[in-house]
């Protein structure tokens, strides 16, 4: 198969690639990247993304790091899914809210997700209390930004289904071990359910962890 995604399936960020490629019907091959055994630190890997960090797509040449880049590129492939919109102003509005998470959301869970699952999965350290103090007033600042944007919408960009939606809510699937301070905020709840409804969302959680590569 001609198309890879080198991802460590745990991790939101390889979830909302993964998602997608199910959603858009993508034909696409699991690359485990082991990050429990540094396997994202070997020179294969690094020569693929020098950063050190999954996800990554490879496909016949081109390679693409940066989760929410390759989320466009994988809508890209398939037009007419409506998960990129086709217009100007529709675009500028995914691409704000995929900016959005790169600047504010994705940093803000994933304080949770490294006190309260990274330490504890690889090193058995415990939760840094002022990590989640700096975690909590962050997340109260834009969750409540997303919570308010959310009222009135069904997807973040409106009525249909966007790229945002899959790299917005992919942190929420760790949301009872990572315990965000989600309670106040009925509408990101909302319209979490509504994404864990979709039949890509469910079979991607299901996804087994492939064999290292
Ligand atoms: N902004 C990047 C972040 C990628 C990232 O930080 N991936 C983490 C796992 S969630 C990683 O590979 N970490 C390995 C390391 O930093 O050692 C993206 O969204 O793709």
């Amino acid at each position: 198969m001609s198309l890879k995604l080198h991802v460590f399936p745990l991790s939101p960020r390889a979830f909302k690639v993964m998602a997608a490629a199910n959603h858009l019907g993508v034909d696409h091959e699991l690359c485990f990247v082991d990050l429990g055994k540094g396997g994202h630190k070997n020179p294969k890997f690094l020569a693929l993304n020098p950063n050190g960090k999954m996800p990554v797509l490879e496909e016949d040449g081109f390679v693409l790091w940066e989760a929410n880049a390759i989320l466009g590129y994988l809508a890209s492939k398939k037009p007419q899914s409506g998960l990129m919109p086709e217009d100007a102003r529709g675009r500028a509005d995914v691409a704000r809210w995929l900016f959005w998470d790169m600047a504010h959301w994705d940093s803000t869970c994933a304080i949770f997700i490294f006190e309260r699952m990274v330490k504890s999965f690889f090193t058995k350290e415990t939760p840094d209390p002022a990590e989640i103090a700096k975690g909590e007033e962050r997340f109260h600042q834009f969750a409540k930004v997303l919570d308010d944007h959310l009222k009135g919408r069904k997807y973040v960009c409106g009525d249909k289904l966007t790229i945002a939606d899959f790299a917005l809510a992919a942190p929420l699937n760790v949301q009872e071990t990572a315990q965000y301070p989600l309670a106040p905020y009925a509408e990101i709840s909302r319209w979490y359910a509504s994404l864990t409804a979709l039949p890509c969302w469910r079979k991607t959680l299901a996804a087994k962890v492939p064999a290292a590569a």
